[in-house]
């Protein structure tokens, strides 16, 4: 399965969502329980990831527990290379790129790229921009979060992604963020390039769904909201003010 080429096609005529997992935060046949509810929601694809936490172990097993519950794809995404998975069906190759440290820019990518040619994943290139507050990933990935005022820079920094030969942008407010990317940010990011735009962090309810769409994202991204019990009434209410 050509992983860009399905979901691009898809993007064509709707809105995405994404669920992200993180797979040091539940069992594996949870995981796998979790992620089949969604997609019987109607999510597009499954992310697998988180800051901290993520050794090769979880991660296989995740994927492995995942991939035999459903049939969308399964995007690992990344927190660096000391883990790669070989069960995920493609990788977000990413760079961060508002952070101060070559790390999360360059270096990982550097020790990840042989890897992940050698395991044959399939990468989708993007690039990653934190803004305030940024949360865990702001502070492990030591991000100059773009403040929620300056949609210029945000906006800048996406059309570098672009001028680059990335194939994707995600504007990151953090993993239980208080409030997602502010609407006028996810606008003038949509206006300034012409590569799909990803939306995740703080996304909780229906509301805040349709506004990120509205706003202009091509996928919204919710992780949190599954992982307490109880979530599926909601899910179901993100998912379908997506799709509307
Ligand atoms: C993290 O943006 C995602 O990369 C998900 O954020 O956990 O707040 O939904 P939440």
């Amino acid at each position: 399965m050509n992983i860009q080429a399905t979901l691009l096609e898809k993007m064509r005529s709707e809105t995405l969502h994404m669920t992200l997992l993180d797979p040091n935060k539940q069992p594996p046949e949870m995981a796998a329980m979790i992620t089949g509810e969604a997609c019987d929601l109607g999510t597009d694809a499954i992310m697998v990831g988180g800051s901290t936490g993520v050794t090769q172990a979880n991660l296989d097993a995740t994927i492995i527990a995942i991939k035999a519950r459903v049939d969308v794809p399964i995007i690992y995404f990344p927190s660096g290379a000391h883990a790669i998975s070989p069960h995920a069906d493609a990788i977000y190759f990413m760079s961060m790129l508002n952070s101060r440290n070559v790390e999360m820019t360059t270096r990982q990518q550097m020790k990840g790229a042989p890897v992940v040619r050698k395991l044959g994943i399939e990468p989708l290139s993007m690039g990653y921009i934190i803004v305030a507050p940024g949360m865990k990933v702001g502070e492990v990935g030591q991000a100059d979060c773009i403040p929620r005022d300056r949609s210029d820079i945000a906006a800048a920094y996406a059309l570098s992604a672009q001028y680059m030969g990335m194939q994707s942008v995600y504007l990151e407010a953090g993993s239980g963020a208080p409030q997602h990317v502010p609407e006028d940010m996810i606008r003038a990011v949509r206006g300034a390039i012409d590569i799909p735009l990803l939306v995740g962090g703080g996304i909780r309810d229906a509301e805040s769904a349709a506004r990120v769409r509205k706003a202009g994202a091509n996928i919204v991204v919710t992780g949190t909201i599954v992982e307490n019990g109880g979530y599926r009434e909601r899910l179901a209410s993100i998912i379908q003010a997506i799709k509307d």
